[in-house]
């Protein structure tokens, strides 16, 4: 087990063979993001060993994250919060746009910049007592660390405008119904099933992977005309890479798995 570790916040690792599981442990603020925390989940990303494929990424305590630690807001002005913004989005981004998948495995509170975090990885497994708001229009300000970004693409604009003008707080079985999540399992079966997930992903090509973290997005992001050339493109290098052609000679031979074994 390996700790990155400041005055107010730590972050415990563990690597079981190609899986990182990275643990956020700052359980008495109900792992609160203050600027420590954040950076060190900036550092765990940078730093990903080469042998990892797969990241599992949840809270300890009773919660995933009560999102933004709101003590730090209050200090800052105008400017420093814009850098502040900018900060999220960059560490936030190499949580996405990072060398490998994320599977978030979620319990307790997933609100603020908890749901940020979780919407920017790439496979949510919520527990029986997860919750996710957006406490940010009762606090009286806007997110700031992606949410505007990355929750309406997973539950659409009319939900995320709800979640903030009203307060609304979906439970996790509406959670994963609307999209907020892709797996709905009981209380402590979470990590179970992220490591589960994580070894699936883990076992695909890595230019699978790589093409739906890295360019899927972009795609979805892109007019009609130019997805459908991006796909193209993406579809022919990775049919062209050497184990692309190892993984359909075993299906057409016998040997690989049918869909649904
Ligand atoms: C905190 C925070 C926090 C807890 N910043 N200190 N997020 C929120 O508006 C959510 C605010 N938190 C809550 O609503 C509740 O704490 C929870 C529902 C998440 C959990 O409740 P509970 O009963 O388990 O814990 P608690 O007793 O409320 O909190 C325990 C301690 O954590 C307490 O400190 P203590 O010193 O009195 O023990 C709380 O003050 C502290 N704590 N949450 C600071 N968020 C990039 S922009 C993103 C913008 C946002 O994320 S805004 C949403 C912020």
């Amino acid at each position: 087990m390996q700790e990155i570790k400041s005055s107010t916040a730590s972050i415990q690792l563990e690597i079981r063979d190609e899986i990182l599981l990275v643990a956020i442990n700052r359980p008495e603020k109900r792992n609160a993001f203050n600027d420590d925390l954040v950076l060190g989940i900036e550092k765990v990303f940078e730093n990903i060993p080469p042998q990892i494929r797969c990241v599992v990424i949840y809270g300890l305590g009773k919660h995933f994250s009560a999102g933004l630690d709101l003590s730090e807001l209050k200090e800052r002005d105008a400017v420093q919060g814009l850098h502040h913004s900018r900060m999220w989005h960059r560490v936030l981004d190499k949580v996405q746009f990072g060398a490998v998948p994320v599977v978030a495995v979620l319990h307790g509170a997933v609100v603020g910049g908890g749901l940020e975090l979780a919407s920017a990885c790439h496979i949510r497994v919520a527990e029986t007592s997860t919750f996710f708001a957006l406490p940010e229009g009762q606090r009286g300000i806007f997110v700031g660390g992606g949410a505007s970004v990355r929750v309406p693409k997973l539950i659409g604009m009319a939900r995320m405008m709800d979640m903030m003008f009203t307060g609304r707080v979906y439970k996790a079985e509406e959670g994963e119904r609307i999209g907020l999540a892709q797996y709905l399992v009981e209380e402590g079966q979470g990590l179970e099933k992220g490591i589960e997930l994580a070894q699936k992903i883990a076992s695909n090509a890595g230019m699978t992977n790589y093409a739906l973290m890295h360019v899927l997005p972009k795609i979805v992001d892109s007019g009609q005309n130019e997805g459908l050339m991006m796909e193209s493109l993406i579809a022919a290098i990775s049919a062209d890479a050497p184990e692309a052609k190892k993984r359909l000679t075993d299906f057409l031979e016998g040997r690989a798995k049918k869909v649904g074994e």
